[in-house]
């Protein structure tokens, strides 16, 4: 063999060997345990489906060793050497035919019956203790109604650990998709119709999730932090939001203008903070956001931003940057009214 060519192979064999590498360390960090890893689920719902990954990948695995082996195999043996005749013409084997029919239709109903039952298992039923929440997908953030407590809030979803949930799902405008992918599967939002979804929380945490299904322009904001609180951290939370805020704090004089800003009337084009939001006994808009308990959350804005008074400047400032085509419209505020509105927002706790 001349030297050139020898060369040649050397490379190419490198270069395999390097592509098989770098496939492998590929593959082996999606394992990592990733803020949004599905494959280190928390909850009922996560296990149920992960397990049924493992299964299927499984079988798979098997698959593919005993199809590449018999194809080695066939590639080695039979290849072609100088001087060897034409192979032997064959037409048809009943049974190779009959095997290679049953053997995948046997795997697939070893893949098809765990499926199913998955399938049927997770399709949000819950028992009767089951805590309840409606959950509505709004373009582009989650509000979330406790009817049980009367608390509506959005964002952060609190739950407590090792109580059954029941998401029930609708939405406000468009299309979205509910997921906290530590939790299990995803599920679609949709307007005029009700979805739901049901897990049992079992280890405390904050757990990232967001909008699983395109619904406009700012759809990749569309985030959300499932909260799982010890139960008596979840009985403190929930007390916590039904007592009304203004009544907690006496406000100091920069929050009492913020306050009067809040609920001033603007014109023209009625950008009154109090027409889209509601406060606990001042406002009772709907469009955006309840913010009665605003400053007791993690995130604003769809979880893109901290709860922090830099974050909500920013957001008075220019929300139509910060998030585009958000519903929440550029208001013209002066540096003053909107340090005023912050000094207020950060009283709404
Ligand atoms: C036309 C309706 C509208 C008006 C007027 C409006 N907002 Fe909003 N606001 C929204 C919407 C919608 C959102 C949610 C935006 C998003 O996350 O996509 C929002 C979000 C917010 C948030 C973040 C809350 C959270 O939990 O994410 C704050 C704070 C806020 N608005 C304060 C104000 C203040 C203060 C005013 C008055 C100066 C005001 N808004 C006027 C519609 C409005
Ligand atoms: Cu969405």
């Amino acid at each position: 063999m001349d030297i050139t060519l020898r060369h040649e192979r050397g490379r190419r064999r490198l270069g395999a060997l390097l592509g098989v590498m770098l496939a492998g360390s590929v593959v082996a960090a999606c394992g990592g345990d990733y803020p949004q890893s599905t494959l280190h689920p928390t909850a009922d719902f996560g296990y149920q489906v992960d397990s049924l990954f493992r299964t299927i990948f499984w079988w798979a695995v098997a698959v593919f060793v005993i199809v590449e082996t018999m194809l080695m195999y066939v590639i080695v043996k039979y290849r072609e050497r100088p001087g060897s005749p034409d192979p032997r013409r064959i037409h048809g084997s009943t049974l190779l035919e009959v095997a290679w029919t049953l053997a995948p239709a046997v795997v697939l109903v070893f893949i098809a019956v765990p499926t199913i039952r998955t399938i049927m298992n997770v399709t949000g039923d819950a028992p009767e203790d089951a805590l309840v929440i409606d959950v509505v997908g709004h373009q582009w953030w989650w509000e979330y109604r406790y009817q049980d407590f009367g608390v509506t809030t959005a964002t952060d979803l609190h739950v407590p650990q090792g109580q059954p949930v029941q998401l029930r799902m609708t939405s406000a405008d468009v299309i979205h998709s509910f997921w906290v992918p530590k939790i299990g599967g995803k599920r679609d939002v949709m307007p005029g119709r009700t979805t739901f979804i049901a897990f049992t929380p079992d280890s405390v945490g904050a757990y990232y999730g967001q909008c699983a299904e395109f619904c406009g322009e700012s759809h990749a904001h569309m985030r959300l932090r499932l909260m799982v609180d010890p139960p008596d951290d979840f009985d403190t939370w929930v007390r916590g939001q039904q007592a009304a805020p203004s009544e907690a704090v006496t406000l100091d004089a920069d929050a009492q203008r913020g306050r009067e800003a809040f609920a001033a009337v603007r014109t023209p084009g009625n950008h009154s903070c109090l027409a889209c939001h509601a406060v606990e006994g001042l406002a009772f808009g709907a469009l955006g956001p309840n913010l009665t308990h605003l400053a007791s959350r993690s995130s604003i804005a769809g979880g893109i931003l901290p709860m922090d008074a830099d974050a909500l400047t920013r957001w008075l400032r220019d929300p139509l940057t910060i998030k585009p085509g958000s519903l929440m419209p550029d208001i013209d505020l002066t540096e003053d009214e909107i340090s005023t509105l912050v000094a207020y927002l950060l009283t709404l706790r």
